[in-house]
């Protein structure tokens, strides 16, 4: 395994400083092919087990549109998010041995929501500095709801709403660039980076994997995360008109109603 140092050069860790995200080639053709039939695997896995799947409704019908909680249950993904190349960018990234906080698949089948402008720290418990990658399962691109972030903008909290999204006024003044990604290529960004996507307006699905680390010293709190997540999503009030995926209201899907 090559050492932290060797993993990202310095003009790398330069850039993530300043802008508060970065592209890397994280998976060759074999391994994003692996993780493209993990990924299809996890989304077969039945409703009721111990890991999460939370479902939208598009105008072609009920789709899944995330999972979560699902390294305990599938080594293949366990392994690649928790050590090796992976766990070392995310270590490189932080300037110390970093763990896995919480992990993701966001699916965004043809017909799936995008997310509105937001941070994630407002909604990641116990301590404020987290990194986040995505790593493209399928390409990534404009029509399909790439992620679209802002350089620079990782210092601080910004104006929210009632939905712990990024006020309007300021989102106006903020400079969105799309990040398209090919299979395999992650984008790593700090949990204080603006970001938000389209819907996929495509007749293809973008799924994508969202591992999020924190520094070990800091403690290893992936079980308290998620109990605490739960807690927190039986004690909020339902709002028939969306979605709750995140501790904030991010997620633009509808939901699935049984009538
Ligand atoms: O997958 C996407 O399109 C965006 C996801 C996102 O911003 C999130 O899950 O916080």
């Amino acid at each position: 395994m090559p050492s932290q140092q060797e993993l990202l050069n310095s003009e790398q860790l330069s850039f993530f400083h300043t802008n508060g995200w970065l592209i890397t080639n994280s998976l060759d053709e074999f391994q994003s092919r692996n993780l493209q039939s993990w990924v299809t695997e996890v989304s077969q896995w039945p409703d009721g087990g111990s890991w999460l799947h939370y479902r939208e409704l598009t105008e072609f019908g009920p789709k899944l549109c995330r999972t979560e909680y699902f390294t305990t249950f599938h080594q293949g993904l366990h392994d690649l998010l928790t050590s090796g190349h992976m766990l070392s960018t995310a270590s490189a990234l932080l300037g110390e041995q970093a763990v896995l906080y919480k992990e993701k698949i966001n699916y965004k089948l043809a017909g799936g929501a995008g997310y509105s402008p937001h941070q994630d720290a407002p909604a990641y418990r116990f301590i404020d500095t987290h990194i986040s990658c995505m790593v493209a399962v399928d390409d990534a691109n404009v029509r399909n709801g790439c992620l679209e972030v802002v350089s620079g903008a990782h210092h601080e909290i910004l104006p929210m709403n009632s939905d712990g999204c990024i006020q309007p006024e300021k989102v106006a003044e903020l400079k969105w660039d799309y990040v398209e990604l090919k299979a395999g290529q992650t984008l790593w960004f700090h949990s204080k980076t603006p970001h938000r996507s389209g819907d996929n307006l495509s007749p293809f699905d973008r799924r994508a994997l969202y591992p999020t680390y924190n520094a070990l010293s800091e403690g290893d709190l992936r079980e308290r995360y998620y109990a605490q997540k739960i807690t927190e999503f039986n004690e909020s009030e339902i709002d028939g008109t969306k979605i709750k995926v995140s501790l904030i209201n991010d997620f633009r899907g509808k939901p699935v109603t049984n009538d």
